[in-house]
């Protein structure tokens, strides 16, 4: 086992309970970290990996990272966005590097009216109140379009602003759709397409550590890849060679083999960096191929 000095060991601050949660430790799990809960279950310790992650509210992690508490951090492009603009307005000299983004946390950043209010374009918010828990994206978003309105800020409950004659309209992040329906509320606009996203300390890290988030980052993007990617196996007549590799979807150079006994046929093997549908298989059959084995990638180191 690594030692657990916490000098020469990665801190990666993940959201300690809500909707990255889950997803960010699988994440980690993939990239192979086996890990113990502490006793305060605000920290959990890598095993295998000299790697730990401390569970904190999502807000927090842009600073974490920033002030170099932590080397890494999981968290959704609307926080990072929004703490930017918070530490450029501070006058920060450095903020932090995003390095990945992941395949979890999708949703925008959307204006959303009262359903029946008329909407044009962001002239249509000049003047009008705006309810949001992101004043400072809000107000970016108005300054790039030269409109002039107010932005009232609402730590939570958003949809509700308007029902309470607290806000005119309001901005807050969207994924089904549902809520804005409950609240009889019409998205109208985006402001920001958001998803998880990997940001790390503006701080050099020590090489051996260095080492280990290069690893960890390469780990990362070979997991992402994973899940889509397909393995898949076929028998090709020669001639239609070119036509069946076009159909490969997302695969850079298939490997082709002889088959014993046969002049005509070979074997195709190719990774896939799309998933492979039914109508793949079926064009690819109409083309020639046969013998066809489509089969998941476990792992996958570029
Ligand atoms: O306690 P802590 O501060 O850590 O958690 P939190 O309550 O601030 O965050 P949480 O767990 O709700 O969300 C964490 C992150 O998930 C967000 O910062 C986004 O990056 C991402 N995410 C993805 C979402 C949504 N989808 C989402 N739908 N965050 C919030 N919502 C809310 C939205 O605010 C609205 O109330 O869900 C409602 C809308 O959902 P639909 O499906 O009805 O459109
Ligand atoms: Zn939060």
């Amino acid at each position: 086992m690594n030692s657990k000095e916490t000098g020469d060991r990665i801190k990666i601050a993940v959201q300690k309970s809500g909707r990255l949660t889950e997803h960010s430790m699988d994440l980690l799990v993939r990239c192979g970290l086996s890990y113990s809960r502490g006793k305060d279950r605000l920290i959990c310790y890598g095993e295998n990996m000299p790697i730990d992650v401390l569970l904190v509210r999502d807000d927090d992690i842009p600073d974490l990272v920033q002030e170099d508490v932590c080397d890494l951090g999981i968290v959704g492009l609307n926080i990072i966005e929004e703490s930017a603009l918070a530490l450029r307005a501070d006058g920060a000299s450095r903020l932090f590097d995003q390095v990945a983004t992941l395949d979890f946390g999708q949703c925008r950043l959307s204006f959303a009216v009262p359903r029946g209010t008329p909407y044009r374009d962001a002239g249509s918010l000049a003047g009008k109140r705006i309810a949001t828990s992101y004043p400072r994206t809000v107000s970016d978003y108005l300054e790039r379009n030269g409109v002039d309105a107010n932005v009232v800020v609402f730590s939570g409950a958003v949809e509700i602003a308007p029902s309470l004659g607290r806000a005119d309209l309001i901005c807050d992040l969207v994924s089904s759709g549902e809520t804005l329906k409950a609240h009889d509320l019409q998205e109208v606009a985006t402001v920001l397409e958001s998803r998880a996203a990997l940001i790390r300390t503006p701080v050099e890290l020590a090489p051996a550590k260095a080492r280990w988030v290069e690893r960890l980052l390469q780990r990362i993007e070979g997991v992402l890849q994973v899940k889509e990617s397909k393995y898949i196996m076929l028998h090709a007549p020669r001639a239609a060679l070119k036509e069946i590799t076009a159909l490969l979807p997302g695969s850079e150079a298939p490997t082709i083999m002889t088959l014993e006994g046969t002049d005509d046929k070979v074997a195709v093997h190719a990774v896939c960096r799309e998933n492979v549908f039914w109508e793949t298989l079926e064009q690819l059959k109409e083309v020639g191929a046969s013998s066809m084995l489509v089969l998941p990638v476990e792992k996958m180191l570029a």
